[in-house]
């Protein structure tokens, strides 16, 4: 059986109802994904941008770290806007390194594999198409040069809190000591920022909720009516978690696979992601908590994003 299909079953027999917010990225979800980022009210991008255009050379300067020759991967690489930045400064300051993309979506990494090497000539670019921990095993198979790890965009956020140790452990057992990581946290700030980045007026963020119910129709032979389903979101400020649900609008049931049936009650919800947000000192204990040394914090102006650079 194929694992999309298990894990969404898993989900939806639960109590209560989960999906993982690693299958959002379809080619849609991709595109959802990216008018999220263009929103008036979606800050982490634009504030890890910044950091990204405005520290370039101090960025490079710490990760290259006299490192001969090394392997720069990037976890969920995106359409690494933010990363091409570091990487044509790399490419001026002549560093010997290889880029290697890894991204849930397939038609993402493809796109990069393309793009890239015309955008940043003499970037060499090796695409990993799956998910994080066996793309990095064959990196690691590919090449046993040091490693420098990109993992942005608050990705890490994805993680429950409680979950994020056991995360940065294994993270730090597929790389060895002396290699380096550059880890994008969201901070906590006024709760309002928060929540309205996750509800935004024009209703993406909704639209990127329903087309994963669009996406199990479609791949799982599946009958979600998604108007019937709202988009719900909230910030804990105590806990710093920003949550979002899908909310059933009346009793009804889908069939799924042509086989299996899940039953709503009106107004049950399904989880769909967390976006857990940081402050500066719960990311330097994260970081000793799973074996890293933190070196250098990089903030925007207004200190809503944090990247920081660990070191095994
Ligand atoms: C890609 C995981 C960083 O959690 O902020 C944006 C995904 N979800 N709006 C985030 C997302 C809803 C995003 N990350």
């Amino acid at each position: 059986m194929n694992k999309f299909l298990e894990e969404v079953l898993e989900g939806l027999h639960s109590e209560p109802k989960y999906l993982l917010s690693k299958y959002f990225y379809d080619k849609a979800g991709d595109k959802l994904f990216q008018q999220i980022m263009d929103s008036e009210e979606y800050y982490p991008t634009k504030c890890e941008l910044e950091i990204f255009t405005t520290q370039t050379h101090e960025l490079a300067k710490t990760l290259k770290n006299g490192f001969d020759t090394f392997d720069l991967i990037e976890l969920g690489a995106g359409d690494a806007t933010k990363s091409s930045h570091l990487l044509q400064q790399l490419i001026i300051e002549k560093a010997n390194f290889t880029y290697y993309p890894i991204d849930i979506s397939k038609s993402m990494v493809a796109h990069l594999e393309e793009i890239l090497p015309q955008k940043i000539e003499g970037l060499q670019v090796t695409g990993l198409n799956g998910e994080y921990f066996q793309m990095l095993e064959k990196a690691a198979q590919i090449s046993s040069k040091m490693k420098v790890v990109l993992f942005l965009g608050s990705n890490i956020g994805n993680v429950p809190i409680n979950e994020a140790e056991k995360f940065c452990k294994t993270l730090r057992s597929h790389l060895k000591k002396g290699d380096y990581v550059l880890m994008g946290f969201d901070l906590k700030k006024n709760p309002q920022i928060i929540l309205a980045a996750y509800n935004d007026a024009k209703g993406y963020t909704k639209a990127f909720n329903l087309n994963l119910l669009k996406r199990i129709n479609k791949e799982l032979n599946a009958d979600f009516d998604v108007t019937c389903f709202d988009h719900y979101a909230m910030y804990d400020p105590e806990t710093g978690a920003c949550k979002s649900y899908l909310i059933s609008l009346k009793d009804q049931k889908v069939k799924i696979n042509n086989a299996d049936m899940i039953y709503f009650k009106e107004n049950e919800f399904i989880f769909m992601e967390i976006s857990q947000k940081y402050s500066i000192n719960q990311t330097d204990e994260l970081a000793i908590a799973s074996g890293f040394k933190p070196i250098k914090h990089f903030l925007d102006s207004k200190s809503w994003f944090l990247d920081t650079i660990w070191e095994c």
